[in-house]
C-alpha cells in the first residue's frame, strides 16, 4: 500500500474456509489467491479476511460477539476466538510470503477499539508507516476490546468499509463462496445467476430480501455484508462481489477486467 487511494480486497471466510468442518482451511484455493494478487501487482492494495470456520465456531461457542456477560469461561474463549483467527491469518499469510508478496500483518485487536460493536478508535500509525514503504497491510475479523460490551467480534465486513471510508478507496472486490449476489439461494437453486449490477437504490431494496447465513455466522454473512457496504457506495467507492472460488475472479476484479459477479455502484 502506499499513498495512493487503497484497492481493499476482502477475502470472505465462507471462501478460504470450509464452514462444515470446524478449522479447515481450503490450502489450494488460498494458495491459488494469493497466485493471483501477485499477478495483480498492486502496490495500493489493503487485504482483509473474514473467519470461516476459524473464528465464527469458536465466538459463538462464547457468545463473544454479545459482549462480556460475567461469565469467566468467556474470557478464555474471546483469547481462543482471536486465536483461531491467528492461526487462519497464519495460513493465508504462508501463501502471500510463498509468493513474494511483501505482506504484513497487522491485528485488529491491537489497534482497534469499539463501542457497541462499531469502531470507535484506530491507531493507524502502523498502517500509515506501511503504506509509505508499499507494504501490504493483511487484516482480518478479530475479537476487539470494546469500550461497553468489554469485548466483542469485530467483522471483517465492517473494517473493510470503515478502512474504504477512512481513505478513501478507489475500489473493493469482495471474494465470497458464491458467483456475487443473488436474488435466490444459488446454494439451493443451481440455475439462479448473479445479479450484474446494483446501484445503491437497488441495493437498499434487496437488503431486506437477504437470507440469513448458514452455519455458526455470528457476523450476519452476506445481509452484514450489504448493510456495512451500504454507506461505501453511498461515498462513491465502487463494490465488486466475485467467486474468489472461481480460478482469475480475484485477479480479473482487481485488474478491472469484466467478471462474474456483481458490481454495486452509487448510480
Ligand atoms: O468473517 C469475523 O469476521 P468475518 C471474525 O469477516 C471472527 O465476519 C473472529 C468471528
Amino acid at each position: 500500500m502506499n499513498n495512493a487511494r487503497p484497492i481493499i480486497l476482502k477475502l470472505g471466510g465462507s471462501a478460504i474456509t470450509d464452514k462444515t468442518v470446524e478449522a479447515s482451511p481450503k490450502n489450494e484455493l488460498i494458495n491459488r489467491l494469493a497466485g493471483e494478487i501477485k499477478r495483480a501487482d498492486l502496490d495500493n492494495l489493503i487485504i482483509v479476511h473474514g473467519g470461516g470456520s476459524f473464528g465464527h465456531p469458536t465466538a459463538a461457542k462464547y457468545g463473544i460477539q454479545d459482549g462480556y456477560k460475567e461469565d469467566p469461561t468467556q474470557k478464555f474463549g474471546c483469547a481462543e476466538t482471536h486465536h483461531m483467527m491467528t492461526v487462519l491469518n497464519g495460513i493465508v499469510m504462508d501463501a502471500l510470503i510463498l509468493h513474494e508478496i511483501p505482506a504484513v500483518s497487522v491485528a485488529p485487536v491491537n489497534c482497534i477499539t469499539t463501542e457497541n460493536g462499531k469502531i470507535k478508535n484506530f491507531d493507524e500509525t502502523t498502517l500509515k508507516a506501511m503504506g509509505k514503504l508499499v507494504f501490504t497491510p493483511v487484516m482480518y475479523g478479530d475479537t476487539v476490546m470494546d469500550e461497553k460490551l468489554g469485548f466483542t467480534i469485530l467483522s471483517g465486513d465492517q473494517l473493510v468499509a470503515y478502512l474504504a471510508l477512512k481513505y478513501n478507496a478507489e475500489k473493493i472486490v469482495i471474494g465470497v463462496d458464491t458467483d456475487g449476489i443473488f436474488e435466490v439461494d444459488p446454494k439451493t437453486n443451481p440455475e439462479a445467476k448473479p445479479i450484474k449490477h446494483l446501484t445503491l437504490t437497488e441495493l437498499k431494496a434487496f437488503q431486506p430480501k437477504i437470507g440469513k447465513a448458514t452455519g455458526a455466522d455470528v457476523t450476519g454473512g452476506m445481509a452484514g455484508k450489504i448493510a456495512e457496504l451500504i454507506p461505501v457506495v453511498e461515498a462513491c467507492i465502487p463494490v465488486t462481489v466475485t467467486g474468489a472460488t472461481k480460478s482469475l475472479s480475484i485477479y480479473r476484479a482487481l485488474t478491472d477486467q469484466s467478471v462474474l459477479g456483481t458490481v454495486i455502484e452509487k448510480t
